[in-house]
C-alpha cells in the first residue's frame, strides 16, 4: 500500500508530527526532509500547510532536532544555556534574525519521550556553505563569528553550564586517545599506527594552547566552540550573514578555539572528509579573508598573547579534531555520525594532512594575523 507520506519514512513523519503537536505547532503537517549537515544531532526541516489569508495555501517550515544524548549527556542544561544565550543575543539585537525555540504546554523548550530528546525552532530561509571560494563570503563569515564573540563577551559565564566538559581541552583529548588506543576494543589500532604516531609526535605543540591557558597566559572568554562556516546562515540573495547558529557548545573557552576551528574547516582546500588526504591543506587566500573579517571585529579586545597564538590555534584544532575522529574510529564510531565504516579514519587523515600543511605555512599565517591585528587595533 502506498504510504500517506509518499517517499518519506512514514514512522519518522508520524514521530515529527507528534513532536510538532507537543510544541503546539498549528496547521496540517505537509512533509519533512532530513538536513544532513551536522555530525552529531539529527536535524529535520518540517513543513506545515498554512492559509495565506487569501484562501491560498502556503508552507510554513520549522526545524526539529533530536539531540544526541551520547554527546550531550545533560540535554536539560544544554537547553537552559540555549535559552539564556538566545535571549541575551535577541535582547542586544532585537532587529536581527535569530533562533527561537518553542515551548510545550508546560513551558518546556524540549520534549523527552521514548525515542529521544527533541527541540523545535523557527526555520530561517537561508543558504550555508560547506566549502567556499568566495573571499567576500569568507570575510563575512569571519566578521559574523567575530561579532558573535564580541556580542557574548559580557554574558555572565557563571550562568553557563559546560554542555561537554573539557570540549577543547586538547591535553584531555590526547589522554583519551592514548587510553583508548591501549585498550583497542575493536582490534583496529595496528592499522592506524601511522596516524597515531604522527599525532603523538606533535602532541606538545598541539597542546600548547591548552597549556598556555593552564599557565594563566590566555584569558577565558565566552565562545561559540563550533565555528564551522556552515554554522553561519547567509541571505539567499545578498550572501550577507543572517545569524550564527548551533549554540549547543557556547561555553567558556579561548578565542583561539573559535578562530582555529573556523580556519581548519573553511580554509582547507577540501572538505573535512575528503577521501584524498593529499589534497588537504590551508588555502592562504581563504585564511587571509577569514582573518581579515574576524580581526576586524575582535582585534580591539584581544591580548597580545591571544593574537600571537591565533596561528597556533589552527594547528591545535586540526590536531584536536584528528584525535577525536581517530579515537571514535578506534572505539567503533559511537560519537560522530558516519556514512561508511572508515569515515572517521578518513576524517582523521584529512585533519592530519591539514595540520602538516599548517606547520609548513605557520610563518605566513602568523604574518597575516599580525598584519590585521595591527590594522584593526585602533
Ligand atoms: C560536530 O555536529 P556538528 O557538525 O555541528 C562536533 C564538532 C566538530 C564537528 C566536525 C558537539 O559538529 O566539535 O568540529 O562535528 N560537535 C560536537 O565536523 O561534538
Ligand atoms: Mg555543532
Amino acid at each position: 500500500m502506498q504510504s500517506l507520506f509518499g517517499s518519506m519514512d512514514a514512522a519518522m513523519a508520524q514521530k515529527l508530527l507528534k513532536v510538532g503537536e507537543a510544541f503546539n505547532v498549528p496547521g496540517p503537517f505537509f512533509n519533512y526532509e532530513e538536513i544532513k549537515m551536522g555530525n552529531v544531532n539529527q536535524t529535520y526541516k518540517v513543513n506545515y500547510i498554512r492559509d495565506d489569508g487569501n484562501g491560498m495555501a502556503r508552507i510554513k517550515s520549522y526545524l526539529v532536532q533530536k539531540i544526541n544524548t551520547y554527546a550531550f549527556r545533560d540535554p536539560l542544561r544544554l537547553m537552559e544555556n540555549i535559552e539564556n544565550v538566545t535571549e541575551y543575543i535577541h535582547m542586544k539585537e532585537p532587529n536581527e534574525v535569530c533562533l527561537h525555540f518553542h515551548h510545550t504546554q508546560d513551558r518546556k523548550n524540549y520534549v523527552l519521550d521514548k525515542d529521544g530528546f527533541w527541540r523545535l525552532c523557527n526555520y530561517i530561509p537561508s543558504v550555508t556553505f560547506n566549502t567556499c571560494d568566495d573571499l567576500d563570503v569568507v570575510r563575512e563569515a569571519g566578521e559574523a563569528f567575530g561579532k558573535f564573540q564580541v556580542l557574548v563577551s559580557d554574558f555572565d559565564a557563571q550562568k553557563l553550564h559546560y554542555t561537554i566538559p573539557d570540549f577543547h581541552n586538547t591535553r584531555k583529548r590526547y589522554e583519551t586517545l592514548s587510553r583508548d588506543a591501549k585498550a583497542d576494543p575493536m582490534g583496529l589500532v595496528s592499522s592506524v599506527k601511522e596516524e597515531l604516531d604522527y599525532l603523538l609526535s606533535v602532541q606538545d605543540e598541539a597542546c600548547r594552547l591548552t597549556d598556555l591557558y593552564n599557565e594563566g597566559k590566555l584569558p577565558l572568554r565566552v565562545t561559540h566552540n563550533d565555528t564551522k562556516i556552515n554554522n553561519v546562515l547567509f541571505d539567499e540573495n545578498t550572501h550577507k550573514p543572517l545569524a550564527v547558529i548551533d549554540l549547543d557548545t557556547v561555553m567558556p573557552g579561548l578565542v583561539g578555539h573559535d578562530f582555529g576551528d573556523a580556519v581548519r574547516f573553511a580554509a582547507n582546500f577540501v572538505e573535512e572528509d575528503d577521501q584524498d588526504a593529499s589534497k588537504a591543506g590551508v588555502d592562504l587566500n581563504i585564511f587571509w579573508a577569514f582573518t581579515d573579517g574576524f580581526l576586524k571585529k575582535t582585534a580591539n579586545t584581544l591580548t597580545e598573547n591571544e593574537v600571537e597564538t591565533l596561528g597556533l590555534s589552527c594547528f591545535a584544532l586540526a590536531c584536536e579534531l584528528a584525535t577525536r575522529f581517530l579515537d571514535d574510529y578506534i572505539l567503533g564510531n559511537p560519537y560522530f555520525k558516519i556514512r561508511y565504516p572508515e569515515h572517521n579514519l578518513v576524517r582523521a587523515r584529512c585533519q592530519i594532512a591539514l595540520a602538516k600543511d599548517m606547520m609548513r605555512k605557520m610563518d605566513a599565517m602568523n604574518a597575516i594575523v599580525r598584519q590585521y591585528a595591527e590594522k584593526y587595533h585602533g
